[in-house]
């Protein structure tokens, strides 16, 4: 059974960058349903139950057929969103620091040049999606509730993600996935960045 995680801070406390409103839905509602989801689809494959969600997601072609499509997703959502969660914070923003930051630096030419790449892809998703930062400092996209780890064995567990689903935004900013990615940027956890980075090398 896999269940909510709770978040560090209050639903209240992105305000002004992303609203109690949207924070309350997107985790108490949105967040919810894919563990719902993902509990429903294992409840009958006990060969499934004592995985981490991130053993589930690294081997969904081992995963039974029936189930595979439900577990991507619905796990998928479960894994990224409670990655997403603590990639904000209330005292977030700024920039990052040490090597995380020359490392931005040296690949993207300025901490600015890698927020243009990032923001970029992420604001040119067609549709539903997620924007990644990989702990080799390379951006990636994934659909739906795909990230790295789904499908591959051996890819490494995001540094950072971005959701873009309209969920995480159409509330605040209407169609205007820009400006939610603008926004964003300043309730960035760079903290939590620089310390999976730093696990990572
Ligand atoms: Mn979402």
């Amino acid at each position: 059974m896999f269940t909510l995680p709770g978040l560090d801070y209050d639903y209240d406390a992105l305000n002004g960058h992303i609203s109690k409103a949207i924070m309350e839905l997107h985790h108490s509602k949105h967040h919810q349903t894919y563990v719902d989801k993902l509990n429903a689809a294992i409840k009958d494959a006990p060969e499934l139950q004592d995985k981490t969600i991130e053993e589930l997601l690294r081997g969904i072609d081992a995963v039974p057929e029936q189930v595979r499509t439900a577990i991507r997703n619905n796990g998928g959502g479960h894994y990224n969103h409670s990655q997403f969660w603590k990639w904000m914070s209330p005292e977030g923003g700024h920039e990052p620091t040490g090597a995380l930051a020359d490392g931005l630096k040296e690949k993207y030419g300025s901490f600015q040049g890698f927020i243009d790449e990032f923001s970029g892809k992420a604001a040119n998703i067609f549709g539903s999606g997620w924007a990644w930062l990989q702990p080799d400092l390379s951006i990636t996209v994934s659909p739906l509730q795909d990230s790295p780890l789904t499908n591959s064995s051996d890819n490494p567990e995001p540094i950072l993600g971005l959701d873009v689903w309209e969920h995480a935004y159409y509330l605040d900013y209407f169609n205007r996935r820009p400006d939610y990615i603008k926004a964003w940027w300043d309730v960035v956890n760079w903290a939590e960045v620089e310390r999976r980075f730093g696990e990572s090398q």
